[in-house]
């Protein structure tokens, strides 16, 4: 492309610093070094782990920075060494990197590679430096993604190669929520037939969790929401009764141990609050149930629980990405779309053009939106 080589200005939502909204600012991308990938956004999905950084609740990123983990995108160009793609390539960039190399990666129970920076922020491609500049100053990327901009620089083990005829205006929810969701049910608990299931949290995180325990095979999921307007769309994705806390005077844990014979079979925290997590743990069985932890907390939380609670054989997990490797698993995901194994359809409620990003961050706080497409 007559692109290649050179610095490319583009339009990116920059943020300048937490509880400010997102500046729509021309910016340069540098071109990609060795073992790094330039890639030509073309539809990327606004996730609450965004919101986090934006709302102040994780305090340890640095500014400013292009957020934005949820997208999808055509490969401008690739840097020396870079063997597995090519200009025009479609493409899935990871917010989970798949090195190969590391313990994690050579272990088939951790999809977790070393190279991630989920929870440390550097904000640098591997070499330590950025590609991103605006009015003069480097910016930061995000857990080895950044979205929200119509071009961005990758490491070679944060892209995967998708299928040259994949709907992109529907697969970017495949680069954080829906994987995340589904994978957390499929993989992490693995959900049997039969089963009684919780999703606590019906937001796209949780009710890709829904369509999973579905998949699965589970013969109750019971979805647990403070906000009553997202029962409609669980129902219709897969969940067989609804609960709001807000409607019961008893805790939560009660309630859904009444309603499923002493506790549910697996339960998952799909919001990132401890006190529901506490919840989530308590709503399973005592002798066998599993609890899954999805939901992302602030910074510096921590959760404190009555150890019994697992002695008596509750088992407690979590996952990032659904414990998918990502490099290797999402083009199957892809795959499994275009064959109609599964569906995002309900979890697209609203597209907009990318210049309205902080429209659609508002929609998502007031509990109005599940996934919201940004299109460029
Ligand atoms: P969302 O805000 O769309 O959904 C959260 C839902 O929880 C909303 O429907 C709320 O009404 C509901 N809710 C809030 N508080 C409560 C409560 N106390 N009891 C019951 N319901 C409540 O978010 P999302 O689905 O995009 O993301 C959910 C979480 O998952 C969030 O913490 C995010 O950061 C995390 C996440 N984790 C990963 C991962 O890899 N583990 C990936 C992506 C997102
Ligand atoms: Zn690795």
């Amino acid at each position: 492309m007559e692109t290649a080589g050179k610095v490319i200005k583009c339009k990116a939502a920059v943020a300048w610093g937490p509880h400010k909204p997102l500046s729509i600012e021309e910016i340069e991308v540098a071109p990609p070094k060795a073992h790094e990938v330039r890639i030509k956004i073309v539809a990327t999905g606004i996730c609450r782990s965004d919101d986090h950084f934006l709302s102040g609740a994780i305090t340890e990123i640095k500014y400013p920075v292009i957020l934005g983990h949820e997208g999808v995108g055509i490969v401008e160009s690739v840097g020396e060494g870079v063997t597995d793609l090519k200009p025009g390539d479609k493409v899935i960039p990871l917010f989970v990197p798949q090195c190969r190399e590391c313990r994690c990666c050579k272990s088939p129970n951790s999809n977790l590679c070393y190279k991630n920076d989920v929870g440390k922020y550097i904000g640098l491609m591997a070499d330590g430096t950025s590609r991103f500049t605006c009015r003069g100053k480097p910016v930061y990327n995000f857990i080895s993604t950044s979205t929200f901009t119509e071009y961005t620089v990758v490491d070679e083990i944060a892209v995967a190669k998708i299928d040259d005829n994949a709907p992109l205006d529907k697969v970017c929810l495949l680069g954080c929520g829906f994987s995340t969701g589904y994978g957390s049910a499929v993989k992490i608990a693995q959900v049997k037939p039969g089963t009684t299931c919780a999703v606590f949290g019906l937001g796209g995180v949780g009710l890709s969790v829904v369509i999973g325990c579905k998949a699965a095979g589970a013969s109750r999921i019971i979805g647990v929401d403070l906000n009553s307007s997202k029962f409609a769309k669980a129902k219709e994705l897969g969940a067989t009764e609804c609960v709001n806390p807000k409607d019961h005077n008893e805790p939560i844990e009660e309630v859904l141990a009444k309603m499923t014979n002493d506790g549910v079979d697996y339960s998952f925290e799909c919001i990132g609050s401890t006190a529901v997590m506490v919840s989530a743990l308590m709503s399973c069985h005592f002798g066998c149930g599993t609890c899954v932890i999805v939901g992302v907390s602030p910074s510096s939380a921590k959760v404190s629980f009555d150890p019994l609670l697992v002695l008596t054989g509750r088992t407690i997990k979590g996952a990032v990405f659904g414990g998918f490797k990502s490099k290797d698993e999402v083009p199957k995901l892809v795959s499994d779309l275009m064959a109609n194994k599964y569906s995002v359809d309900g979890l697209i409620t609203h597209r907009l053009p990318f210049d309205k990003i902080n429209e659609g961050f508002r929609l998502l706080r007031e509990g109005i939106s599940i996934r919201t497409i940004l299109e460029f």
